[in-house]
This record gives structure tokens, sequence and C-alpha cells, in this order.
């Protein structure tokens, strides 16, 4: 019988790289994925995800991205492909959103404060002028990364829900409004909804993705629901025409994908309180890709010295966390 040091079971994203983190410190290791390497049944999908430092989520995530970033660089250099592209990025919400309610802009900017990053605020004026693709509102409230971009890397249930995604590429009538140069990623709220995208890059038009779009939970992972309807069209190209008038041509492509939710949004990150020879980690909550080259290290750590120098008390099971007593009662059977 062979024996492995690691066993990594889910080789999405952060599987992968903890693989990757844990043959580079010379374990044996076997990472099994119960479908192809890199699929469609997960929550990234297309080629392009975002990544963005003051992270309007939760300014704890920063020192994650730090190192995030440093080892995005890193496989970047040893595998001689480009894999971030910084376009920049922008986070923008509407000036209305209610002062007691979470603002892409407001917290984006605490996080870039508090952790004394780049950034600029710009009018929405001033933001239309500079990346001609955009035509934001005059209510809005704008913050601008310089260091945001995309991640490029192709091949790659108790407390958390499984959500039906629907992202589309729409035409683009001004090509060079939404070239990596001159369109920064962005995440926007209006009153009701956050929607994100990305430049014109790996497939022709604007990419555009709109979080928990329909709300429509997946009971059954084989069973998504892959078709796509003009009430999927029609809630990302309210968008489009709103904020980005010249990418409001005929859709292009569209792709069903899976977020996988906590009910909190927050990662988790922990050993099974059962078995703690095991480490559990779902990473994702809709906005996890950008993590992934941190996340292996911290799992090569959990399991080889049950420790890690990164701050991860936040992501580990705790009862307090909802959903999280129900999990605990479940997995102590
Ligand atoms: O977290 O930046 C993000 C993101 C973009 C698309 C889905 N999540």
């Amino acid at each position: 019988v062979e024996q492995f040091d690691a066993i990594v079971v889910g080789v999405g994203g952060h599987g992968s790289s903890a693989v990757y983190h844990l043959a580079k410190r010379g374990q044996k290791v076997l990472g099994i994925e119960q479908f192809e390497i890199a699929h469609d049944r997960g929550s990234s999908h297309g080629e392009s995800r975002i990544i963005r430092l003051a992270y309007h989520e939760n300014p704890d995530y920063v020192p994650l991205l730090v190192r995030a970033y440093e080892l995005w660089q890193k496989l970047q250099d040893e595998c001689g492909q480009e894999l971030l592209c910084v376009t920049g990025s922008v986070e923008a919400a509407s000036r209305n959103i209610d002062g007691k309610d979470k603002s892409v802009f407001r917290d984006a900017l605490l996080a870039a404060q508090m952790h004394g990053l780049q950034h600029e605020v710009l009018s929405p004026a001033e933001a239309n002028a500079r990346f001609p693709g955009y035509h934001l509102p005059p209510d809005y409230e704008v913050l601008y990364q310089p260091q945001g971009g995309l991640l490029l890397v192709p091949a790659l249930q108790a407390c958390a829900t499984v959500q039906r995604n629907v992202i589309g590429w729409f035409g683009i009538t001004e090509p060079g409004h939404f070239n990596k140069q001159r369109f920064p990623v962005y995440i926007l709220q209006d009153g009701h909804a956050h929607f994100y995208g990305f430049p014109n890059y790996e497939h022709p038009g604007m990419k555009i993705g709109k979080f928990y779009h329909l709300q429509q939970k997946v009971l059954d992972p084989s069973r998504l629901d892959r078709n796509i309807t003009a009430e999927d069209e029609e809630e990302l190209r309210v968008a489009v025409q709103d904020f980005f008038p010249t990418a409001n041509g005929p859709l292009l492509k569209a792709a069903a994908c899976m977020f996988t939710n906590t009910q909190d949004t927050r990662f988790v990150i922990d050993f099974h309180p059962a078995q703690p020879q095991v480490v559990l980690c779902s990473a994702c909550s809709g906005h996890g890709f950008k993590f992934c080259s941190v996340i292996g290290e911290i799992l090569a750590d959990l399991a080889m010295t049950s420790t890690t120098q990164h701050k991860i008390e936040a992501h580990r099971i705790n009862p307090d966390r909802p959903g999280h007593h129900e999990f605990l009662q479940c997995a102590k059977r």
C-alpha cells in the first residue's frame, strides 16, 4: 500500500494550492478530485478572477491578500506565464446606501486607510473621464485601487449552501474603452445588488456577474441548470445598460456556475472537529479565488505543523458563527 504524508481531497483552486505548498516542502502528497482538474462545477468560471487589496468584505483579510499577491507573483515567475494582470480596480456604490448598511465604497476605503494601502477617491465624473467604458451616475462614491487586477490561472454542507450564479459577456461597441489598460476591474453596488466585472480579455465582450444572482439554491451540483434564460440575461443587462452603455451589445456568451456560501460569507478553515488529522477548507462564498496562493500555504502549515503564522481565527469553526453549532453536532456524530 502506498503511503502519503498528506492527502488533499478536492483539487480546485485552494486544494491545488495546498498540494503545491506541501510538495514544495518535500511532502509526499496525493490530491483527489472527483471531477476533472479544472472543472465547471465550482465557483470560478471563465479564465479571469478579480484580485484587490482594500477588501470591503472585512479589513482583516488584507494581510492574507498581501501574502497572496506575493505568492501569485512568485508562481508567475516560476511558471513563466502571465497569471496576475494589474488593471487597477474600482469599488463604487450609491451614496444613498444607508449609513448603517454595508457599502463597498465606504468599507473598501476603511480597509485602505487602516492598512495604509494606495488608493484614490474619485468623483464619478473623474472616473468616467479616466475610464471611458464606465458610466457611473453622479450620486456614486468611487474608490480606485491601482493594485487591483485580475488573475488568469487557467488550470486550476452543513454550514454552507450552494447557489447558482450566472456570468455573461456582452458585446462592446467601443473596443478602446474596454482593454485592460483603460478598464479597471470593478465591484459596483447600487441600492439592491453588487455587480462585478472585467475588461475585454479572455473572450470577446465585457464579462459581468452579479453576486447572489437570482438566489437559486442548488441541492444537487450534478444537476445544476446550465441553461441561460432571458431572466438571467436581464439580471445582468440592467447593470450593463446603466453603468457601461458602450458594452450593451448582444449577449455573446454566458455560463452558470456555483457559489458555496457560508451564512456569514466568511471562509471556513480549521481541523475537522472529530478527526483532527483532517483539515477542512471552504474558502469561497464567491470571493475566494484571489486567496488560493496563500490558502494553500495555510493548509500546508496546518497539515504539517498543526499551526500557521497567518491570522485565521475568524475563519475557524465556531459555534457562535451561524450554522456552525449544527455543523459541530453533525460532525461529532
Ligand atoms: O471577490 O472580487 C471578487 C469576486 C469577483 C467575482 C466573484 N468574486
